[in-house]
């Protein structure tokens, strides 16, 4: 089995500082990636920002400042974040940097060879906050009677010079492409859409301008400037060594796993892209993801409305295993979800706090009290013992199952009903009624709890790295038996070892007074 894993977020535009719905796709990949490598594969996990275009240029002068300042500042806000969430990215790219602009380049050059790109005029409708052409039929009006894109966008009539890539030649080879890749866009309904899309015909792409400057010029006509589209997609290739397609990483790496988008996104990337590689000769990648959109308490987010939600701000008053435990709970992956403050510290203090954090808590404290701070060892475990171990060990496999079609939601639920289990388990069998009357079934019940925690705490990692090595660390788990491969080879915690008495690792949220 090839046990590679290659994982995309989008690169986000540096016209702004990053925000909530950032900080979630991100998180996602994260969440995935870390799985992935407790799950023995080798992983490859790419995040960056995107950096030339109108948009960039227009928020560059409305700054005061050239492009390439703006966007070095800017870019850094997004690796700062990176760091506050604690994502584990291998690479962070800039469509800036050089190994991008040569990239670009080429995979320009192999289309041009394939008689794919063709040199026209466009006329027609362009929004600059999507930096996406629109047809006449797709715009609504706003109530000024200016007309907008179906996103909301305002769009401006563009008239120059550009070439073409020849979309429509495309349509029925994306068909069949889809066709035989059945799980190339998920979720289903997204697919379904980009299918009928894609049937309604698609029209040749503008894929260059000559009416700004900020971008990779067209090898051989340095009047036009690439589609800023056809040059952030081709970051996807950029990172593992393209134009180098003999690169060890691009060898390992490509065709990528997983492209993480939004909804808003997934045109381009589950037809632009797929057109682009395949015209160009290169392998299209496995799958498209297009998650939905947070609001935030019923509204959409956006800086007009002053309701931006900053990532920062919600890791600093909840704390940053609670925020991303959340985000991945809270919604069906997939769908769209409302940001609510009451809902967060619902979570946090009853997913949390209450069925997690007291769980481990209440067990670790029964075993540092009444065990000499010592792993008890189990006597014969009766059945109710090995129904509680039998559901800690199946915990693995039905995760994998939803992390493998990105069900995060899934995947968190199936282990909270083992800490639901627990809890139950915990109460039937009473464990501090048993110090005086039968203390060897006591060590029996709480060498169980242990253990089936030691699976929660490695099986939570991905989500919740930080408490999850702290729980780990009370059990006395090692680092190096902390991988799935360690709950899979059968070993099970070892009777005897040291137990600290038990922090705390989820703390109630508390309300302060007239807040
Ligand atoms: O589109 N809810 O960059 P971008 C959920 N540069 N996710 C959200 C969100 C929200 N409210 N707002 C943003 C671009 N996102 C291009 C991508 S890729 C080759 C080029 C997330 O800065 C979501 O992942 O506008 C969305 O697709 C992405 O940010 C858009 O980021």
């Amino acid at each position: 089995m090839d046990k590679r894993y290659y994982v995309t977020t989008p690169i986000y535009y540096v016209n702004d500082s990053p925000h909530i719905g950032h900080a979630y796709t991100t998180l996602a990949c994260d969440a995935l990636a870390r799985f992935k490598r407790l799950d023995g594969y080798e992983v490859y996990f790419l995040t960056g920002t995107d950096e030339h275009g109108q948009k960039v240029e227009k928020s560059a002068q409305a700054a005061g400042v050239d492009p390439q300042a703006f966007t070095d500042r800017v870019s850094q806000n997004f690796r700062d974040l990176a760091d506050v969430m604690d994502f584990t990215h291998d690479d962070f790219i800039r469509t800036t940097e050089p190994r991008h602009k040569a990239a670009c380049q080429d995979i320009w050059r192999r289309l041009e060879e394939s008689g794919d790109i063709y040199l026209g005029s466009y006329a027609g409708w362009y929004a600059v906050r999507d930096e996406a052409f629109y047809g006449e039929d797709e715009l609504k009006k706003a109530p000024d009677g200016s007309k907008l894109a179906p996103t909301g966008a305002p769009v401006e009539w563009v008239e120059e010079p550009s070439y073409f890539f020849r979309l429509s030649a495309w349509d029925e080879r994306l068909l069949k492409f889809y066709d035989e890749n059945p799980d190339f866009i998920l979720p289903k309904t997204r697919r379904n859409e980009v299918v009928s899309f894609v049937k309604g015909g698609l029209m040749d792409l503008s894929i260059s301008r000559t009416t700004f400057n900020w971008g990779v010029p067209v090898p051989g006509n340095d009047a036009h400037i690439m589609y800023v589209w056809l040059d952030a997609l081709t970051n996807y290739i950029t990172a593992v060594g393209y134009p180098d397609t003999e690169a060890a990483l691009y060898k390992k790496f490509w065709p990528a796993d997983l492209h993480m988008v939004g909804k808003d996104i997934l045109r381009f990337h589950a037809v632009y892209w797929p057109a682009f590689l395949l015209a160009a000769g290169l392998e299209a990648p496995k799958r498209v993801f297009a998650h939905g959109w947070w609001t935030n308490e019923g509204e959409k987010i956006s800086k007009s409305l002053g309701n931006v939600i900053d990532p920062l701000e919600l890791v600093n008053t909840y704390g940053l295993d609670q925020v991303r435990y959340f985000l991945l709970r809270e919604v069906p992956f997939g769908n769209d979800g409302d940001f609510s403050r009451r809902a967060m510290v619902g979570r946090m203090n009853s997913d949390l706090a209450n069925d997690y954090g007291n769980l481990a808590q209440r067990v670790m404290s029964m075993i540092h009290k009444n065990c000499d701070a010592r792993m008890p060892a189990p006597g014969p475990f009766s059945a109710d013992d090995q129904v509680m171990l039998d559901a800690a060990k199946a915990a693995l496999g039905n995760v994998r199952e939803k992390m493998d079609v990105q069900a995060f939601h899934e995947a968190l639920e199936a282990i909270w009903v083992v800490i639901r289990q627990s809890n139950g388990y915990v109460d039937a069998q009473a464990p501090w009624k048993l110090k005086k009357e039968d203390p060897a079934r006591m060590n029996t019940v709480l060498y169980t709890l242990a253990e089936t925690i030691r699976h929660l705490a490695i099986l939570t990692q991905p989500f919740m790295p930080d408490a999850s090595a702290r729980i780990l660390d009370q059990l006395g788990v090692a680092a190096d038996a902390r991988s799935f491969g360690a709950l899979e080879s059968g070993a099970a915690l070892a009777s005897g070892g040291a137990v600290a008495k038990p922090e705390g690792v989820f703390p109630r949220y508390v309300e302060e007074e007239g807040a």
